[in-house]
């Protein structure tokens, strides 16, 4: 084992803490926040939206009950769906992620809709969001913002 690898080791967190953009998964108790990202929004006066993956590695299902954040005063996880032809979304409400799964909140299904902005989403900036769970309680995550056509993170 060689003597180095504690000082890489070091060194590769004091990096990942740098450049937070980079550090793209949070972990708190049982679940695994990842990649977090929004798109840019259209001025303030439409809502805009913002994705993650939520990964539960426990043995209890936990749930979403909530989304704080400064730039939305009223977010709110959706879900769009076709329904005879037409896409409609509206509020799913609490929303449970299983023992040892995962929800993937992604364009075209399950997305945070940030409703009321409080300030536009700019390519390139970011912002804090938190999202609070029955069990594991409340998770600060960054979330990067790309383009306003951005169909995933890293655009
Ligand atoms: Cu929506």
């Amino acid at each position: 084992m060689s003597k180095a690898l504690p000082s890489l080791l070091l060194a590769f967190f004091f990096l990942a803490s740098a450049f937070p953009a980079l550090a793209e998964s949070t972990r708190v108790g049982n679940l695994v926040i990842e990649t977090p990202w929004a798109r840019a929004s259209i001025g303030m006066s439409r809502p805009a939206a913002a994705y993650v993956t939520i990964r539960n590695e426990g043995q209890t299902a936990d749930i979403l009950t909530g989304i704080e954040t400064t730039v939305s005063a009223m977010p709110e996880v959706h879900r769009m769906e076709i329904k005879d032809g037409v896409s409609t979304m509206g509020p799913v409400g609490p929303l449970e992620i299983p023992a040892n799964g995962s929800v993937t909140l992604a364009p075209g299904g399950l997305h945070v809709m940030l409703m009321k902005l409080q300030q536009p989403l700019t390519k390139g900036g970011q912002f804090s969001m938190t999202l609070i769970f029955k069990n594991a309680g409340r998770v600060d995550v960054s979330v990067p913002i790309y383009s306003v056509g951005a169909s995933g993170p890293e655009q």
